[in-house]
């Protein structure tokens, strides 16, 4: 495992071994078989490219009315617990005091990408997001606080996990592509994203 800092971005290379992958990937299949993923509409009317569902008290959602965090799936139904193979990340990495109430699960296919953006949809920044990615590479990029700040880029590989704590919470930052087909992790390629968050 190989630690490094990208704009104040902790990045845990190789974090997690082949098994703990799969292990999390099977339990990801059985919460979107409950959850299914959809494309939400961004508040401008246009669907993200990448496909979204959630886990645990809450789930991150937009559509014309923006973004914000919903109790329940689109098809009415509270979201699936976040699995006990991802919550262990999060209690090893960060830590067991609290426990996070969103698991945001993100899955890009070959031309999928996510623009520049912060995350501040959620009530105390004091708490860090945690992410784990899975499957193809994606090309990861972070700024600072604004968004004319400078950026860095880094390559998310598939057991990465990446810590945004502190001053880097609040940093701008986006998947600019996949290198679809760089990882055989999951049937069908493309790459699995889930974002631990605590959001009241
Ligand atoms: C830096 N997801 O879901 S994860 C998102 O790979 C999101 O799917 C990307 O951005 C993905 O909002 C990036 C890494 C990440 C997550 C949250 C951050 C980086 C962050 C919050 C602040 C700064
Ligand atoms: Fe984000």
């Amino acid at each position: 495992m190989v630690e490094m800092d990208v704009n104040g971005c902790r990045v845990l290379k190789g974090f997690l071994d082949l098994k703990a992958q799969q292990m999390i990937v099977a339990d990801i299949r059985r919460v979107v078989e409950t959850a299914p993923l959809f494309s939400p509409l961004t508040p401008w009317g246009k669907p993200m490219s990448v496909g979204m569902s959630s886990a645990g008290k809450y789930g991150w959602y937009t559509d014309k009315t923006g973004y914000r965090y919903e109790a329940k799936h689109p098809n009415g139904s509270p979201w699936p617990d976040i699995p006990a193979s991802v919550i262990e990340v999060w209690s090893s990495v960060v830590t067991n005091l609290r426990l996070p109430d969103c698991c945001l699960i993100n899955y890009y296919k070959k031309a999928a990408k996510m623009g520049l953006h912060q995350d501040k949809d959620e009530q105390d920044f004091s708490w860090p997001v945690l992410s784990i990615s899975l499957g193809d590479t994606g090309v990861f990029r972070v700024g600072g606080t604004s968004r004319k700040n400078p950026t860095q880029s880094v390559n998310l590989e598939s057991g990465d996990v990446a810590i945004l704590g502190g001053n880097a919470r609040l940093a701008y930052h986006g998947i600019d592509r996949i290198k679809f087909g760089s990882s055989t992790l999951l049937n069908g390629g493309g790459r699995l994203n889930l974002t631990l968050r605590v959001v009241d």
